[in-house]
């Protein structure tokens, strides 16, 4: 059958509001023209993000009722990290209440003032919380990922030569821990080679420096490579996992992504000492070591959710019906970046508004236009979320090589139908493209502005 369809039944729904394209004019500007500020109900299709925004199963349903919310050495969190040794090999496992929280725990024990951390491309919060600490996140990804339509197989890999450098030039004592982040969000939801991968670790290995992998989207990453690389083909997504998380020393996790969890995330190594300071940590500020702030029922949850993000009927649905969109948009003209990516397609909003200067925020002004026309909610990724403003001026001062909008699919929540509607709404948008104004921001925070600007119509 050429026919993929979507491999679960329907149990429990949820109703859609609908709206007027006048309604969504009226929305839009009392949210500033800011899609993260409208509520959720004038949406009507949310393609904002793909993290906790998940159908769960029945069988999580089932999980949740049998949480066990004791204290201590709940029965929820044994299963928890059963799961997670299983899948993933690590000894130790750190449960916090979402990625961003590993992230914070990791970072403010490894990374010192002055250090470098790199990776392929560190996600937004990844960024943020290492230069929280004073280090500098340093992005090494390969140069066929700066062009948003070659098609090359793994466009999230690392750069070999440039992280051999940058070891040289900072030198290895300044390198707390190398990260790379699968699939890779922030390039364009592109997948790393397991090649890539083995060589990362024996370049860390090397210079005895730990290497971590930022796992959000790791099934969906190791189905691309079941697809795509060489000798991979006939090994179950569940081996070439175990066999990626063997080459490195540990991993952040957000549950929200490829752990099909409304909440949670979690922090893993092999190290005990390095474990037993983490703990610590976590005890300040997010619970103690068997619930790291999060409920049982969460962690029954997790457990079973990611079992499930690797069966391979849900990973070929999932791939599948993400290049759907990907492909009928890409035939109608519009760039996107290719290949299409695991969780999301991302639109090159640059050469979709070649006529919007990038600091007049193209991409912002994509999404809220696909907001007005079929009240689809998409996000930036572009000079907005990444721009560096002098705040003072308020005026941009770096802004960054791409303005992308980023259409993240939920996991198996919207059918074939609702992303048959977004096709036909971001066509139509495209053949009025020439009509759409740039915008002006005129409220801002420092720090991930994104979330919380306003702006006005140009
Ligand atoms: C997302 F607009 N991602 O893609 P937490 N690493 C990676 C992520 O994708 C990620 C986290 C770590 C989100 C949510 C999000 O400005 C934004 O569980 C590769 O969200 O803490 C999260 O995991 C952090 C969207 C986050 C944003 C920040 O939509």
């Amino acid at each position: 059958m050429q026919n993929i369809i979507e491999p679960f039944r329907i149990k429990s729904v949820e109703p859609i509001k609908m709206s007027t394209r006048k309604n969504r004019e009226f929305y839009l500007q009392a949210a500033h023209y800011n899609p993260f500020l409208l509520p959720a109900r004038d949406v009507i299709i949310d393609l904002l993000t793909d993290s906790g925004t998940g159908a769960m199963s029945s069988e999580q349903w089932a999980g949740i009722m049998r949480g066990d919310e004791s204290y201590a050495g709940s029965i929820s969190f044994q299963r928890f990290e059963k799961s997670i040794q299983n899948i993933m090999g690590f000894k130790y496992v750190i449960p916090t209440h979402q990625g961003r929280a590993a992230e914070r725990i990791l970072f403010s024990i490894m990374c010192k003032k002055g250090q470098v951390v790199p990776s392929n491309t560190h996600f937004d919060t990844t960024r943020a919380n290492i230069e929280f600490q004073g280090t500098e996140a340093r992005d090494l990804r390969i140069p066929e990922a700066m062009d948003p339509e070659l098609l090359h197989p793994f466009k999230g890999n690392m750069d070999l030569d440039k992280l051999q450098q940058t070891i040289d030039s900072v030198g290895k004592e300044n390198i707390p821990l190398i990260m790379v982040t699968i699939t890779n969000n922030s390039g364009g939801g592109q997948p790393v080679s397991m090649a890539n991968i083995r060589g990362i670790s024996e370049i860390a290995r090397a210079h005895g420096i730990p290497f971590y992998v930022d796992a959000c989207r790791f099934a969906e990453n190791a189905y691309f490579i079941k697809l795509r690389e060489e000798g991979y083909a006939r090994k179950s997504v569940k081996s070439i996992v175990k066999e990626l998380f063997s080459y490195t020393d540990g991993c952040t996790m957000s549950a929200k992504k490829d752990g099909i969890a409304n909440i949670g995330g979690f922090l893993c190594s092999n190290d005990e000492q390095l474990a037993d300071k983490e703990k610590d940590l976590l005890i300040l500020t997010e619970g103690f070591p068997t619930y790291g702030g999060l409920a049982g029922r969460d962690l029954e949850a997790i457990a079973i959710g990611l079992n499930e993000a690797i069966e391979e009927d849900y990973l070929r649905y999932r791939i599948r019906s993400t290049q759907y969109l990907g492909d009928n948009i890409a035939s109608a003209g519009v760039p996107i970046m290719q290949p299409p990516g695991g969780h999301a397609i991302y639109i090159d909003a640059r050469s979709f508004l070649p006529h919007i200067p990038p600091h007049q925020y193209p991409g912002w002004s994509l999404a809220c236009e696909l907001y007005v026309e079929a009240g689809i909610r998409s996000v930036e990724v572009g000079a907005v979320m990444f721009g560096i403003h002098d705040p003072e001026s308020g005026k941009d001062v770096t802004l960054p090589e791409l303005d992308l909008v980023r259409l993240a699919i939920p996991r198996r929540t919207y059918t074939q139908s609702h992303i048959d509607y977004v096709i036909e709404a971001i066509i139509n948008v495209y053949r009025r493209r020439e009509k759409i104004k740039g915008l002006k921001i005129t409220r801002q925070t420092q720090y991930l502005r994104h979330f919380t600007a306003h702006f006005k119509k140009l």
